[in-house]
């Protein structure tokens, strides 16, 4: 049978190249479709058609993306597609029976993880009925939702995910991975939690190292893959000691198969953080770690369920920072319940930590959430399920956040916001510190710290001037807060328009850094004028090692003992 999946493609997909893996195992064809905007429809809708494949399957995992992959079911049937469609991934499953209700077009919902689902519904297209964990269409039109089977629990026992290309940075191709499956957690507004209770099974699962290792290795060797990308929601194991044993067993397991240099990327829970397994994940090639900071005041935490301490965000930062790596975190300032005390503490937070690359947004309700049940049960949900709505309870907070989201909104959620953008010269400084310290100089270290603390900065003083307004004014003057909001907008993109200038120059001289490595270029370069070298040499940028070497890395320490260390060190 020939099926095809759609879905984002902003990174390797995982979830479709796991379903494509299964599929084939079964003796099927699959084929996997990139669909990341609108103005792809008309090319996906050609490319579906051209294969006319029994079966098309939607990837509707984000709801912010739920309307366009309506439109796009519906565009299929209208150019002739008369196949089985099936959507599945996180919003699709908690909105089958709506979706199936509203849009004709669909014929079936996956309700969990879809390897079982789909390959069960290849082998019985003609009966619905029987493929566990699906709601479908009846042909009288009402929706019949079959009991789930449950996730699997053994996950080396899923065929590694089909591979079919490979995003490259600095000529090193990157791969996505996961070694785990779901989260031990449950925050109150994150789909993972509510997902594996509706897919039923147990919630937290962990591949083998063995397995992992084999996944690596054909990656590595059989791809010349050298940037793993970790996309497990907490790369860590709920017990700090089990998690640096399985960090350790996993460099053995490398080291066995004789793995060069190779750089990799998490996502963690501050709670997860201790010096020991960031140690052990440094000597792997840890460079960029996403971390859940979420919040920074207790009640904003408590809000969010977060179960997390509020020392061990500080701490977890400190230990990252030490470590010399691409940190970057999302703050969730507002959540349905957030006072101007908490929003305070958030820019206390920001402005202890403009070292690292961090967005803010609000916690939407998105379906299946404790934070969706709880605006049910207080009457507070606005808007329908392709996106809820809710206002603060807190007048004043609700206006911070109406100004700070309409004059902050391109920053933060344009297609290459600045906030993004800060992470990607951080990323891409960080990936070449890794691969090619040797190309990297002192002042270019200084230029790209620089940016990331200016545009940090930029947005701590812009919040801080929206905090000053909203104390002083009457939260109920819609206008006076409105005419503010433009202001401010104005003013956010201005400024973000002469911080995306500069943040391209560094990009452009890391870039130009690389691509002259070896030839001993890169110092002269910036002496060239391209950057201040201030009339002496630019000095190779060697790295931790070299703060290392004067005592310096892993602890901040007052200035004069810092010069008295270096001088120390360059004299001996
Ligand atoms: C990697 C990732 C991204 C990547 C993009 C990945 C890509 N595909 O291009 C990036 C970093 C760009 C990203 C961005 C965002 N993300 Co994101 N992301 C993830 C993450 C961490 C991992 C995805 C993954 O690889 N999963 C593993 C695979 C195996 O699972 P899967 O994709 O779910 O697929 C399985 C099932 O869902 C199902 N399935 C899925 N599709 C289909 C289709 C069919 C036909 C069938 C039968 C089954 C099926 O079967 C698959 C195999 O088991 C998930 C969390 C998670 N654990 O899934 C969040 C997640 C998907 N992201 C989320 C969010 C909110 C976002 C952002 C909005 C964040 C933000 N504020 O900017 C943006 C939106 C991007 C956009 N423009 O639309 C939410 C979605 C919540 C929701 N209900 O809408 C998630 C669930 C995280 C969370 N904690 O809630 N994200
Ligand atoms: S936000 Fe992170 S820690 Fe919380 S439930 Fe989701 S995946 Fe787990």
């Amino acid at each position: 049978m020939r099926v095809v999946l759609l879905g984002a493609e902003l990174e390797e997909n995982l979830g479709l190249r796991y379903l494509a893996s299964s599929l084939e195992r079964d003796g099927h064809e699959a084929e996997i479709v990139g669909f990341d905007s609108e103005e792809e429809l008309a090319r996906a809708v050609e490319q579906v058609i051209a294969i006319d494949p029994e079966i098309t399957g939607l990837s509707m995992v984000f709801t912010g993306r739920a309307r366009e992959f309506c439109r796009l079911a519906g565009a299929l049937r209208e150019a002739g597609y008369t196949g089985h469609i099936i959507a599945g991934g996180h919003f699709a499953s908690f909105n089958c029976e709506r979706l199936l209700k509203d849009f004709p077009a669909f014929d079936s919902v996956a309700l969990g993880e879809g390897e079982q689902i789909i390959c069960s519904l290849a082998r019985h297209l003609d009966e619905p009925g029987v493929v566990q964990g699906l709601a479908f269409r009846r042909e009288d039109g009402s929706v019949q939702v079959n009991p789930s089977a449950g996730n699997p629990d053994d996950l080396d026992a899923l065929p590694f995910p089909k591979r079919i290309k490979f995003h490259d940075y600095f000529g090193k191709p990157i791969a996505s991975v996961l070694t785990s499956r779901g989260c031990w957690r449950d925050c109150a507004f994150c789909s993972i939690n509510a997902w594996y209770k509706r897919g039923g099974g147990k919630k937290f699962r962990i591949r083998s190292i063995e397995n992992i290792v084999a996944e690596l290795s054909e990656l590595y060797f059989n791809h010349g893959v050298r940037i793993f990308n970790f996309q497990d929601d907490n790369f860590f194991v709920p017990n700090a000691a089990r998690a640096l044993e399985r960090f350790e067993a996993l460099q053995d397991g490398l080291a066995r198969k004789d793995f060069g240099p190779m750089a990799i990327a998490v996502k963690a829970r501050p709670d997860s953080i201790t010096r020991e397994t960031i140690g052990v994940l440094d000597e792997l090639g840890l460079f960029r770690v996403f971390l859940g900071v979420e919040n920074a005041s207790v009640h904003g935490l408590q809000g969010l369920h977060r179960q997390c301490e509020l020392h061990t965000i500080y701490d977890s930062l400190q230990i990252l920072n030490d470590f010399d790596i691409h940190v970057a975190f999302n703050l969730l300032m507002f959540e349905p319940d957030t006072v101007m005390d908490d929003i305070l503490t958030n820019l206390r937070f920001i402005e202890r930590h403009l070292d690292n690359p961090f967005n803010f947004c609000r916690a939407e309700a998105y379906a299946g959430t404790g934070l969706e049940d709880k605006l049910v049960r207080e009457g507070r949900l606005l808007g329908d399920y392709f996106g809820f709505d809710y206002r603060l309870k807190d007048p004043r907070s609700e206006a911070f956040h109406h100004i700070a989201n309409f004059a902050f909104f391109d920053r933060n959620f344009g297609d290459y916001g600045l906030h993004y953008f800060n992470m990607q010269v951080d990323f891409y400084f960080q990936l070449l510190r890794r691969f090619h310290p040797e190309c990297l100089t002192q002042s270019l270290r200084a230029a790209s710290r620089s940016f990331i603390k200016r545009t940090n900065l930029d947005t701590y003083e812009l919040l801080s001037e929206i905090y000053d307004f909203v104390v002083a004014i009457d939260p109920a003057d819609q206008l006076l807060i409105r005419a503010f909001a433009k202001e401010m907008r104005t003013r956010v993109d201005a400024h973000s328009q002469a911080l995306y200038v500069e943040g391209e120059r560094i990009l452009r001289l890391i870039e130009g850094a690389y691509a002259q490595r070896g030839q001993g270029r890169a110092a002269a370069q910036l002496a060239q004028g391209e950057m201040p070298a201030f009339g002496c040499l630019a000095q190779p940028y060697a790295g931790i090692e070299q703060l290392e070497a004067a005592g310096t890395a892993q602890r901040p320490i007052p200035y004069p003992e810092f010069k008295r260390r270096l001088e120390e060190a360059a004299g001996s």
